[in-house]
């Protein structure tokens, strides 16, 4: 696990699953752009949401890539899941902006509903095909850059699947 502290705001990197995160406020779901149950991170989430997760979200959808929207964290340990549509990379262009404005803008959703910890996981580089490395550092420049604006949110958590996954967003952070 790495921390640094941007402004107000202690980022950290740690290896586990985004659906087990018992002592963030809410999480952040790599979602797809109608709010349905899909695999990866979606299908976690979903999983131990239970189904009232999907029929709240239906009607938020669709959303377009570089989007944000909130809800209700139902059986999930968390109160609220904030659903980002990333860039499928190589379509949805430009990417990195995509990318960034998923960031940026479940931050600032977190921040307008009180949440002081959020959890990531590493959107747009399962299936939506993002290379690690490039991505790690828009999502960490991404906080870095918003966190002076941020009132509520105090600790922002990346949650890797894999060790190898941490190592990359361990080396990003460090360089940032
Ligand atoms: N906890 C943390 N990270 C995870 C977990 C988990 N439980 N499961 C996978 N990852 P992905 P995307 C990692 O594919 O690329 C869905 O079907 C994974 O190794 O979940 O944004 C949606 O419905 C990868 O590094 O999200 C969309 O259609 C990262 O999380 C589409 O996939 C993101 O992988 C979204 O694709």
């Amino acid at each position: 696990m790495t921390q640094r502290q941007f402004d107000a705001v202690t980022v950290e990197t740690v290896q586990g699953d985004i659906a087990n995160q018992p002592d963030l406020d809410a999480i952040v779901n790599a979602a797809n752009a109608e709010l349905r149950i899909g695999g990866g991170v979606a299908g976690a989430i979903h999983r131990a949401a239970g189904p009232g997760l999907e029929q709240e979200c239906i009607p938020l959808g669709p959303i377009r890539p570089g989007d944000a929207v909130i809800s209700a964290g139902h059986n999930l340990p968390n109160a609220h899941v904030i659903h980002c549509l990333g860039p499928v990379y190589g379509r949805d262009e430009p990417s990195d902006q995509l990318l960034a404005s998923c960031y940026r803008q479940a931050l600032m959703l977190a921040d307008r509903n009180g949440i002081v910890g959020l959890g990531f996981p590493a959107i747009s580089t399962g299936i939506f095909g993002y290379p690690l490395a490039a991505a790690a550092q828009v999502a960490l420049q991404t906080v870095r850059d918003t966190a002076p604006t941020l009132e509520t949110v105090q600790r922002v958590r990346f949650v890797l699947f894999s060790d190898a996954d941490l190592a990359v967003f361990d080396r990003a952070l460090e360089e940032l």
